[in-house]
């Protein structure tokens, strides 16, 4: 399984959710798709993508928050599925996409590799109840809908290929990114609210 043809077959989904991606591979994949105001590419602060997720969940509890993380992301902020377990937030659901790899920096094996540590393990041991892992499309796409129908928070560990865009690139700068996405937010809010 790709993770590009997971992000493909979810970008529908992500039309009215405020979606938070890691830095390089991720978020070029989604980026490819066509850019939204709703979307947050963390450049950078690996490992926090969760972090903000969680953030913007509580802040708006009105809002549905993706977060599209990557093993050595997650495994560079382990303590996040312990902040997640006890915050609880309802409204996030945290998509790990498992390359075994460091992949946006070269490649180099993380420690998920030939499934040496267990992610999902970790989550369910932090004190995530809803976690599910996906070795197919077929899984994948069950445990989106699965976490989509819950109100509650869930994280899906999905198994991919170490393999990524053929080219990076975007048009949109992290600054510029993060007001438009503000923006998104506080416009939306202000609608609703009226
Ligand atoms: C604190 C920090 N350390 C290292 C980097 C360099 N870096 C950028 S992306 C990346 C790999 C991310 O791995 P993963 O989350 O598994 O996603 P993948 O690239 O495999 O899609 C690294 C090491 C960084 N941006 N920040």
């Amino acid at each position: 399984m790709e993770r590009a043809t997971c992000i493909e077959m979810i970008y529908p989904e992500l039309e009215d959710k405020l979606v938070v991606t890691i830095m390089g591979a991720c978020a070029q994949e989604l980026y490819n798709l066509g850019h939204r105001e709703n979307f947050f590419y963390l450049q950078h602060a690996m490992g926090l993508a969760s972090s903000i997720g969680l953030g913007l969940a509580r802040h708006l509890p009105d809002e549905r928050v993706i977060v599209l993380d990557g093993d050595g992301s997650v495994l560079m902020n382990l303590g996040t599925f312990t902040t997640l377990a006890r915050y609880r937030p309802t409204n996030m659901i945290h998509v790990i996409f498992d390359n075994g790899s460091l992949l946006s920096t070269g490649g180099f094996d993380s420690q998920t590799t030939s499934g040496i540590t267990d992610l999902a393990a970790i989550a369910r041991g932090a004190g995530i109840e809803h976690v599910a892992s996906a070795d197919n499309e077929l899984q994948f796409g069950e445990a989106v809908l699965e976490a989509l129908e819950l109100d509650d928070l869930s994280v899906i560990v999905a198994k991919v290929k170490a393999v990524g865009p053929d080219h990076y690139g975007m048009d949109l700068e992290l600054p510029e990114n993060a007001f438009r996405f503000r923006r998104y937010i506080r416009e939306k809010k202000q609608a609703t609210d009226q």
